[in-house]
Order: C-alpha cells, then structure tokens, then sequence
C-alpha cells in the first residue's frame, strides 16, 4: 500500500511540474511586472523565500484594504486549481473579524467577468515565519477567469509574499489528491480538535447553540458568553473537542455569574457548565458531570475542577447551560487543561 502511494505522489508531482504554473511572475523577480495594484506594495531583497526579491505590503495605521493582483486565464476543460503561496507575516493586527487579515484569496468570475466564487487559501495574524499555504479548488462551471488577491485585508502590520503558485488538476488527480491516505485536507481533518475561544473573544464560533455574545457585562478581554432565557428550557451553547491517547484527567476553569436566574422545578435546574465525556459520536463515556453551578444573583465567581478521564473516551463536549430555569447566565474565560 505505502509503495502505491509513494508512486501516487511521484506521478502526481510529475504531472503538476509537467503543466506548469499559471502565475507569471510568480516569486516578484520581476517586481510588479504581470501584477496590478503595485502601489499599494513594495518590492523588498532583504526578504524573501527564493530568488532575489518578494512582495510585502505594510501599514501602521488605517486598516485599509491593499492588495495586488493578477488574473489568470483558466486553461479549457480544468477540473480543479491548486493554489499555494509562501507568506511570512509581523504583527499583524487581530481584528473583530476573522477575514481581516493577511491573506491570498482566488476570485473566480465568468464571461461578464462577475464574481462566481471567492476562496481564501491563505489567512495569516500576528508574527509568522516563512509558511506555506496551498489549496485545492475545483473549477467552478462557468468559471472563465480567476484573479489571485495578495492582500492586507483592512487590518495594520506587514506582510510578505513569495512563490505564487496555480497549478491544474484533473478530475483524477483531484480525487487522487482528496483521498484520505494522500491528501493535506485530510491531515489537516484528522488533526486533534482543539477546544478554543472559551473566553467568547472570537464571538460564538466554535460554540454551536443559543447564546449570545455580550461586551457589557465580561470578566475577560472585550466579551463574555450571555445565555438569556424567559421559559423554564434547556439553553445551552456547547462545543466538542477530541482527546488523545492516554490523556488522563482535564481541568476545567472559568468564571459564571448568573443574574436572576430563578431555580427550575428540580434542584439542579440552574445555570451550569457541564462536560460529557464520549466514546464517539453516539456514546457517552459515562454519565454528564457539573463542573459548576449559579443560581439567583451573583457577582463573576470563578471555578475550577479536575475529571479523571473515564477509558476509551476520545472526545469531550462541554456544555454552558440554562437547565430548564429562567433568567441570565454569563459565562468567561473559560480553559481546559488535559494532562498525561
Ligand atoms: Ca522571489
Ligand atoms: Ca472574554
């Protein structure tokens, strides 16, 4: 099997050289020559990732949208693009929202030359070495042009750009290149999911439920989580994240404060945080255990407690809730410790 896909790579690579990039220009030897948008960009030979030069953009102040760009003429009867670009980044602003940042973005449009699709296939913040970033799109039907976007997208800091790179695929090749044994997407999907944003900071996402972000009433940092309800219901926010082999037992910590929040028909409908320990998808390791519970009015309370991780489970689901009681639940700062 290993030797098959160690050949599936080879004759995958051969083919991508054998076609070529569909970038001109691709790594600024040239400056700005095949780009527009030059001046919203500099030409730097003290950075780069090959060759005598690359692109940067920078600018301290204003959040403004700069970018170069190139359009690109997709070749007839392409099933899919892959996109990849060498960036390197220094202190890139974190805005409110995630798009804005350094990025490389392809545009697909049609014969009126109107949008069809855009796709982001690189999104770099803060300080980053040399990276490279690279992604599979198939062609959109229609799709007669796609413009490559190199930008500082409404946020300050600086950014540099190298090696742009479009290649063609073809439908077996993309498919080749989307199964599992062979493919980045895939190494990428099989990479351990993280628990993040527990301080709200990034609004709801990850969260999957029915809370809100508040920035009035936080422990932490700009927002805080506020879980509102009028009807003794279950409302909850929660989010899944995967264990590794031989995690042993997690912490969890945070702050809750509850305003009015009148106590259900049952002693334990109150505003909770729960965590579910899973086997898979389907099957609870064990049965849900209270990290911590408020009730009535409260002032920001802070929690921490230690769960022995119950065998064979591979994933945890932590649970902000309003258990079937009314008022408001805020919820912050919010981490998880995992320990061997
Ligand atoms: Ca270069
Ligand atoms: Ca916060």
């Amino acid at each position: 099997m290993k030797t098959l896909i160690l050949f599936s790579l080879l004759f995958l690579t051969t083919i991508t050289n054998a076609q070529g990039n569909l970038v001109k220009n691709p790594g600024f030897e040239y400056e700005f020559v095949n780009w527009q948008g030059g001046d919203a960009a500099y030409i730097t030979p003290y950075d780069k990732k090959t060759g005598k030069n690359c692109a940067a953009i920078n600018q301290f102040v204003g959040a403004e949208w700069k970018a170069v760009d190139q359009t690109i003429n997709i070749p007839k009867n392409i099933y899919a693009l892959e996109f990849s670009i060498w960036i390197k980044s220094e202190s890139i602003e974190e805005q409110k929202e995630a798009y804005k940042a350094g990025a490389a973005i392809a545009s697909f449009t049609n014969s009126a030359n109107k949008e069809i699709i855009s796709e982001t296939f690189a999104q770099v913040k803060g300080t980053t070495g040399w990276a490279n970033y690279k992604k599979t799109v198939k062609v959109p039907d229609e799709a007669k042009k796609v413009r490559i976007m190199l930008a500082l997208a409404q946020t300050n800091g600086t950014i540099y750009f190298d090696d742009v790179k479009v290649t063609t695929l073809s439908e077996e090749e993309y498919i080749k290149q989307n199964t599992p044994a062979v493919s980045e997407s895939e190494k990428l999907s099989s990479a351990p999911k993280l628990f993040l944003n527990g301080n709200f900071e990034e609004n709801l996402a990850p969260w999957n439920g029915s809370g809100s972000i508040t920035s009035e009433d936080k422990k932490e940092g700009k927002s805080a989580l506020e879980i509102t309800s009028d009807i003794a219901e279950w409302k909850a926010v929660e989010q899944i994240s995967d264990l590794t082999d031989g995690d042993k037992s997690l912490q969890i910590s945070g702050w809750l404060k509850a305003k009015n929040i009148k106590q259900g028909k049952d002693s334990w409908n109150n505003g909770m945080i729960i965590i579910e320990f899973k086997n898979d998808k389907d099957h609870k390791a064990q049965e849900d255990m209270v990290a911590a519970t408020v009730t009535g009015n409260t002032d920001w309370t802070s929690f921490q407690k230690t769960f022995t991780i119950p065998q064979g489970a591979i994933k945890y689901r932590i649970m902000i809730a309003l258990s079937n009681c009314t008022g408001t639940l805020l919820a912050d700062n919010i981490e998880i410790k995992v320990s061997k």
